[in-house]
């Protein structure tokens, strides 16, 4: 097997889902965590000047969702069959939408009472129309796992479970959380965080600001 390093800053952000399919996985990797000090002289390092990179066997690929994608695949962590996988990139896609739809503009918003406006609004107007699919896609599935898609975890519930728990951490710094009044995720996100794997890493790994 390949040896893995994953490059990022020390925090959960955009690498914690290929973090979690590591862990999931049962696979070794370095999880290399750059201070804002010593990244100036590495950005040069990485394919885009940005991290997540992940460097296997010397060769370096970077955008974290593809990189997540990528070791899912690798580790068997992608669905059963292609519908299944079409599932996860769909959720895949719903996820990046909102990031670069809706919460981004929090990211770059500098005040911080409207920061938390957008957070509402985006609460009031959108939250829920993303939200009702990935119900709806949960329920569709009959095998009742509770997975996402099939009988088995894959990087889809990794996913979910992953955006719940930083989505509700960073906007529940302006009061707001999107996914409160919403049973089945919320029993999803359980189910996720007791998979042995994943309540071991979420007890050890460090606590960062984001
Ligand atoms: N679309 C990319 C975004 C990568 C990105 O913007 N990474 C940020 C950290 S989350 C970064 O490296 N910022 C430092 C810089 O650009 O110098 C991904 O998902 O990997």
């Amino acid at each position: 097997m390949a040896s893995y390093k994953l490059y990022y800053f020390d925090g959960r952000g955009a690498a914690e889902l290929a973090r979690l399919v590591f862990k999931q996985a049962g696979v070794d990797f370095e999880d290399i965590r750059y201070t804002g000090e010593e990244w100036p002289q590495h950005k040069s390092e990485m394919p885009l000047g940005a991290m997540p990179v992940l460097e296997m066997d010397g060769r370096k690929i970077c955008q974290s969702l593809a990189i997540a994608r990528y070791l899912a695949k690798e580790f068997g962590l992608f669905g059963s069959n292609n519908m299944e996988a079409f599932l996860i990139d769909e959720l895949f896609e719903i996820f990046a939408e909102i990031m670069n739809s809706h919460l981004v503009k929090i990211y770059y918003e500098k005040d911080e009472d409207k920061k938390a406006e957008i957070a509402e609004t985006f609460k009031k107007d959108s939250a829920a129309k993303y939200l009702n699919l990935i119900e709806k896609r949960l329920k569709e599935n009959t095998s009742g796992s509770g997975f996402y898609v099939g009988s088995e975890v894959t990087v889809g519930d990794l996913l979910l479970y992953n955006s719940m728990y930083g989505h509700r951490k960073w906007l529940g710094k302006f009061g707001v959380d999107v996914y409160e009044g919403r049973p089945l995720l919320e029993e999803h996100f359980k189910l996720v965080g007791a998979l042995p794997n994943i309540k071991k890493w979420a007890e050890e790994r460090p606590e960062t600001a984001f």
